[in-house]
Order: structure tokens, then C-alpha cells, then sequence
């Protein structure tokens, strides 16, 4: 534990009118907590972090920030919320889980943020919250706006890989972001020697190319001016900044797990450098508070207190409604502001009648397309991702937009996949769209968490839209071994509040993509490296929609159906060409979440025997879930049993031969046999 020093105020220009405002700040949290104690014990309220001891930071810094500015707070953040003026009622209702909090019942104590207040509502992972700041600041930035963006950590949060791309993106693009790290000693039970071996954790800023400061946590005016000081420093020089504040947890992790481990001595010491009592005897020195006036507040407060509770009871019991629960996982199209009528296609078809100019291309010449189309209609697109810019990507997806487009919306990103899926989350909140690059579909493993945990339950938890596109080039058949390869998307197609699209012709790679970019939510769209070069088919140069979660019936047929996607497409077309004898019907799914459940009835009803094909291996592949439902919804129009023919359950293996026996197509003849033999 760091040197505890005594406390020395210094209140600079500040009036007595704002010290007083300043103490009434601090205080309220305070009140606000001892009550919530009070209420836990009596089993009013389920669960509590507290954050006494340490309000001076969550309230110094929102004092210092701009209403407008958006601020990350964790879970010992309450003064963020009280001093953004949240009613405590409403505060009230959420801790409660009623419906009438800020996340309809969905989320439990800090976890939930509002737009209205700038406040991002943290996950329970911590460090995710930190390049989420990231995106905020990128936007001031690219606005030229004179704003900054704030995000807290624990000392903990520290040692997660999040801390360490949050704060690398912010340097290397020289956003203005206050990192703060809260320094309270412990990360649950762990001391920090168990933690960090650096002196400070503010010696860390060397490391990024940013600039530190450690302070008293516990001194609310050290914190007001270190922070007011470092907004204008990041404002103006457009670089991060670095915060430790010292300070001590003086209560328990949360209050059901003690405080055993932490010697009481500590609990001695850091009681006398209190951020309230300290701030209050010095507020009395200086005139600004006697004993009368703190008893007033005091008092005004506790019965404030009470009637904001009394609201904050007056709650209705909460109603399950399926309907509104599954309406909210997603944000409606609706929300996109200033989209223009978009040509939608809804079958290929469509096209021999419609008035498009249609060329033949190749598919990465219509997903290139596709994009630099997006880029032209919303001026608010950013791309991202690594060797993007000059580079042209590692597909050539981009080659030649940093010259149409400049380099501030083609980022090259440094080898941070995380922060950057959280920084396109942050671009979100200010009202940009963006897409981000894998370089292949396999990374997505060191993004993951963002993508299934912020992006995808923004919406459900407190109804902020994650309006982010991640292209993923994925799948095998290139001999690029087992991690260059795979197919992942059922990763996501589980993953409620996500879209996933996989295209398999160049028409609908173009159309597909410009509507994933349209579309408010976040969608991860795959598409594969093989079919890149060697598929080629009609496109129409205009600015032109696929609907997503629509199917595409791509053969008629009244022997067998193959319902498949991506790659799977064309070992069907291919293998019916070959097999002219066999009757065969092909469904291309073209979206995985949502499917189109329709499609797959009636390609069911066509022909009664139904074979699954999927790239991705066999178990938990997106077959089997089509299987049980079809199963479950058409049964009866089966006369066999929905067969699966997927690729083998090992990674995916380098040798051409022996990938060539992985992949599901070696396998497609006797599968389509065997069903119809039976
Ligand atoms: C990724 C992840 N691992 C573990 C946890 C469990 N956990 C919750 S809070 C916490 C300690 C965090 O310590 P610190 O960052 O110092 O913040 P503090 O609680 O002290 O404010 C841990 C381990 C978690 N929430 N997320």
C-alpha cells in the first residue's frame, strides 16, 4: 500500500457557493449508501458495492467533466450517478430490479448506463469499459469537438489485457481520454503486491507514450483540479492521460464477503483520512460550513432521502411480456436517423426486371464495392482494422479508400482487437456507424468479449444500439491450417442481440453488407477467403439492400433438399451439375441469426428428405439447431429423418489432404445417398 499522507486542501478560486455545492455532492453518495446498509440488512435490497471512502474521486471527476461528457463508472462509482443528478428514486428502482429503473428490471445494481446522463453502463468483465472511451473520444475527435471522455478502473481492472489495448489505442491515436484507475488496495481479496510489481500503477503511462499523475483520491479538491487541469491538457494537445488515485476500500468487496483479509490497522488509518469528515473540517475552517449549516444539509437529506425511497417502493410488480422482452434485444431500424430509401432486392430474380446496371464480378469485388458505396452514403462510417489504410487490408478489401476516403476514416489499428471493438461500441454512443475488419475470422477469439457481452446486450440491458459492422473473413479450403480457417459463426449465432450473415454470390455479398451497415445493430458478417477470388456472378452497380434474414431458394428440385450457406452452396450447385439424375433443391440460408424459418419450411415441404450442410464442424454447428427445428415444426411433412453432413470434429488441419477429408464436402455424395436411400 502506498504512502498514506495527510490531507491538505486547496481551493484555489473556488467560491464558497462551490465548496459548499462540492460538499453537498460528496456528501449525498455518502447518505445514500449508509441507508442502502441499513436496507440490505433488513433484506429491502439484494446485493451492495460500496464505494464509501472512496467518493471523492467519482464525484471530483464528474465535477470536473462537462455535463455532455460521457464517463465509464464501475461499481463503486455511485457519486458518477448522483452527481449527474439521477433522482434516487429511479436509482432506487433499479438496485430493486423494478421495471421502472433504468433497465426495465434487467440489470442489477450499477450495471446499466443512460444516454440522457452520458453515463455507459459498465459489464461485469471491468476492463471492457475502458476503450469504450476510446470510441467517445474518436468521435470528439473527428468532430473537432473540444470534449474528452472519462473511464475508471479498479486496481485490479489493471492487469486485464483491456487495460493494456484501452490505453495503447488511446495513445497511438492520440485521443483525448482521462483513464482513472481508482487505487484502493485491493481487488477483492487480493492485496495489491499479488497484483502489479511496478512501484505505481501510474508508471505505467511511461510504457504507453502518455502522460500520469498519482493524487490523494481522498481529497476531493486535488481531484476536482487534477482532473479539470488534465481535461484541458487533453483537449488541447488531443493525447490520453493517466490517473492513479489513491484511496482505500473501507468496506467489504461487496457487503456479503468481509473484510478478514484486510489488517484492521489499515481500516484505522484510512478512517482518518476520510474524504467527507476531512473535506467538511476544512470547509469549517474556512467559514464555508459550521455545525448548524451541516446539520441541515445533513438533515435535509436524510428526510430527501426518505421521500425519494418512498417513490422509489412504490413500484409495480414486474410482468414478464415475451414479446416486449425479445422486441428489446434488438434496436429497430427506425432508429437510424437520416437513412435514405435504400433499393431493396429481396430475390435475385428481381433483377432481370429492375432497371439495374448489372456487371459481372468477382465476390471481393462486390464486397469492396459494397463498402466504398456505405462510406459514400453515411458520412458518419468509419472503418477499421489492421493494415487497412495504405495496405488495402489483407484481402485488398480496402485497396485505394485512404485516398478516396483519408486516413481518418480508414484506421489502421494496432494488434488490439478488443479495444477496438469497444472503441467502435464508443462510437456508437456518439452516433457513428463502423465496421471493423478482422484481419481473419479466427481473431475474433481476442475480441470475443466485447462482441458477446457489450455489443450484443447493450440494447436488451439499458436500450443504447451498438450500430457496428465486423467483417470476418473466415473458412477453410486454402490450406492455411488451424488458424486461418475456421468457421466460427455459430460462436455467434447463440449469442441473442447479434445478426449474423454469411453470403455465398457476389450480389448478395454487396447487398448484405450494405444492409448490415444500415442496420442499427450489430452484425457479424463472414465471408469466405475461398470464395473471394474463385466466385464471380452478376452485380448491379447501384446502392442496393439484401434483406437480412431472408433465404434464397438458389435450385428447384423434388428429391432432397440441401439447406446450407457460404461455401455449402456451391458444393450443392456443384454436385447437382454433376448429378443431373438426382432431383436436388437448395436453400442458401444467407442469414444465421435471424433465420428464415419460413424458407426452411418450404424446403421441407418441397421435398419431404432434408440434408444439413455446413462448413463448420458437426457438433453444435448451426445444423443441428435447423434439425430440431424442423423436427419439432415439420414433422409431419418429413419422409426421413434430417440428416447432417458437416466437417470432422478436429481443428482444421494444415496437409491439403488431410483438410480436404475435414471439410464436409468429402463427405456430401454418400450423405445425400444415404438420405436417399432411406
Ligand atoms: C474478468 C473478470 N474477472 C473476475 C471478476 C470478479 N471480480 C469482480 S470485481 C473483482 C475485483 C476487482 O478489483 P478492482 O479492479 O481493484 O476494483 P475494486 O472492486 O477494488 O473497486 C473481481 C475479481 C470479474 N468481474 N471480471
Amino acid at each position: 500500500m502506498a504512502e498514506i499522507r495527510s490531507m491538505t486542501f486547496d481551493r484555489k478560486d473556488l467560491s464558497n457557493d462551490q465548496l459548499a455545492d462540492f460538499y453537498k455532492k460528496l456528501l449525498w453518495p455518502r447518505m445514500i449508501e449508509e441507508k442502502m446498509l441499513v436496507l440490505l440488512r433488513q433484506g429491502r435490497i439484494s446485493k451492495w458495492f460500496s464505494g464509501i471512502g472512496q467518493e471523492a474521486i467519482a464525484v471530483g471527476a464528474t465535477l470536473a467533466l462537462q455535463e455532455d461528457e460521457w464517463i465509464m463508472p464501475l461499481h463503486r462509482n455511485l457519486g458518477v450517478f448522483t452527481t449527474r443528478n439521477m433522482p434516487l428514486s429511479k436509482l432506487f428502482m433499479q438496485w430493486q430490479g423494478a421495471q421502472e429503473g433504468y433497465s426495465k428490471g434487467r440489470e442489477r445494481s450499477f450495471h446499466f448506463g443512460n444516454k440522457e446522463h452520458h453515463i455507459c453502463g459498465m459489464i461485469s468483465h471491468l476492463g471492457p469499459q475502458l476503450a469504450i472511451a476510446d470510441g467517445v473520444a474518436l468521435a470528439h475527435k473527428l468532430r473537432r469537438e473540444k470534449k474528452v471522455s472519462l473511464a475508471f478502473t479498479g486496481d485490479g481492472g489493471t492487469s486485464e489485457g483491456d487495460f493494456h489495448e484501452a490505453l495503447n489505442v488511446a495513445a497511438v491515436w492520440d485521443l483525448p481520454v482521462i483513464f482513472i484507475i481508482e487505487n484502493n488496495g485491493y481487488g477483492l481479496s487480493t492485496p495489491v503486491n499479488e497484483q502489479y510489481r511496478c512501484i505505481s500503477l501510474v508508471d505505467k503511462a511511461k510504457g504507453y507514450g502518455m502522460e500520469g499523475v498519482q493524487i490523494d483520491g481522498n481529497n476531493i479538491l486535488s481531484v476536482y483540479d487534477t482532473i479539470k487541469g488534465v481535461r484541458d491538457y487533453c483537449i488541447k494537445n488531443q493525447k490520453p492521460y493517466l490517473i492513479e488515485c489513491l484511496t482505500f476500500r473501507m468496506r467489504g468487496h461487496e457487503e456479503a464477503s468481509g473484510t478478514k483479509y484486510v489488517p484492521p490497522e489499515l481500516f484505522r488509518l484510512w478512517e482518518m483520512k476520510d474524504p467527507v469528515k476531512n473535506f467538511e473540517e476544512y470547509l469549517t475552517t474556512q467559514k464555508v460550513l459550521d455545525a448548524e449549516k451541516i446539520e441541515t444539509i445533513r438533515n435535509e437529506f436524510k428526510e430527501k432521502i426518505e421521500r425519494e425511497l418512498a417513490i422509489g417502493f412504490d413500484t409495480r410488480p414486474v410482468v414478464a411480456d415475451i414479446e416486449q422482452e425479445l422486441e428489446d434485444v434488438y434496436a429497430s431500424p427506425s432508429m437510424v436517423i437520416g437513412q435514405s430509401l435504400i433499393q431493396k432486392i429481396d430475390h435475385p430474380d428481381i433483377i432481370h426486371h429492375s432497371p439495374f446496371t448489372i456487371h459481372e464480378k468477382r465476390m471481393i469485388d462486390a464486397i469492396s464495392e459494397g463498402l466504398r458505396q456505405s462510406m459514400q452514403q453515411h458520412s458518419n462510417l468509419i472503418l477499421m482494422g489492421q493494415d487497412i489504410a495504405e495496405y488495402g487490408g489483407a484481402f485488398k478489401i480496402t485497396e485505394g479508400f485512404v485516398q478516396d476516403f483519408g486516413k481518418e476514416r480508414v484506421r489502421n489499428t494496432p494488434l488490439c482487437e478488443s479495444a477496438i471493438v469497444g472503441a467502435a461500441l464508443g462510437l456508437s454512443l456518439e452516433g457513428y456507424k463502423s465496421m471493423m475488419e478482422m484481419q481473419f475470422a479466427d481473431f475474433v477469439t481476442v475480441g470475443f468479449n466485447q462482441i458477446i457481452n457489450n455489443l450484443a446486450k447493450i440494447h436488451y440491458r439499458w436500450g443504447q444500439n451498438a450500430d457496428v459492422v465486423i467483417r470476418m473473413p473466415t473458412g477453410g479450403g486454402v490450406g492455411a491450417g488451424p488458424f486461418h480457417s475456421q468457421s466460427n459463426e455459430a460462436w455467434f449465432v447463440k449469442t441473442p442481440g447479434l445478426k449474423v450473415v454469411y453470403p455465398s454470390t457476389p450480389m448478395d455479398a454487396k447487398g448484405l453488407l450494405i444492409a448490415a451497415i444500415n442496420d442499427p445493430n450489430p452484425v457479424m458478417y463472414f465471408e469466405h477467403k475461398a470464395l473471394y477470388r474463385s466466385v464471380t456472378g452478376p452485380v448491379p452497380e447501384d446502392y442496393y439492400e439484401i434483406e437480412i434474414g431472408k433465404a434464397r431458394h438458389v435450385r428447384e428440385g423434388d428429391e432432397i433438399s440441401i439447406i446450407t450457406y457460404g461455401s455449402g452452396v456451391h458444393w450443392a450447385e456443384d454436385y447437382a451439375a454433376e448429378h443431373p439424375e438426382i432431383s436436388i433443391d437448395i436453400l442458401d440460408l444467407r442469414t444465421l441469426l435471424p433465420l428464415d424459418y419460413l424458407a426452411i419450411r418450404e424446403a421441407v415441404q418441397r421435398t419431404g428428405r432434408v440434408l444439413l450442410l455446413h462448413e463448420d464442424t458437426l457438433i453444435g454447428g448451426i445444423g443441428g439447431e435447423i434439425a430440431a427445428w424442423i423436427a419439432e415444426n415439420c414433422f409431419h411433412l418429413l419422409d426421413a429423418p434430417v440428416m447432417r453432413c458437416a466437417s470432422l470434429d478436429t481443428p482444421v488441419p494444415f496437409s491439403i489432404e488431410l483438410e480436404n477429408n475435414f471439410l464436409a464436402k468429402a463427405r456430401l455424395g454418400e450423405s445425400i445417398e444415404k438420405l436417399l436411400s432411406y
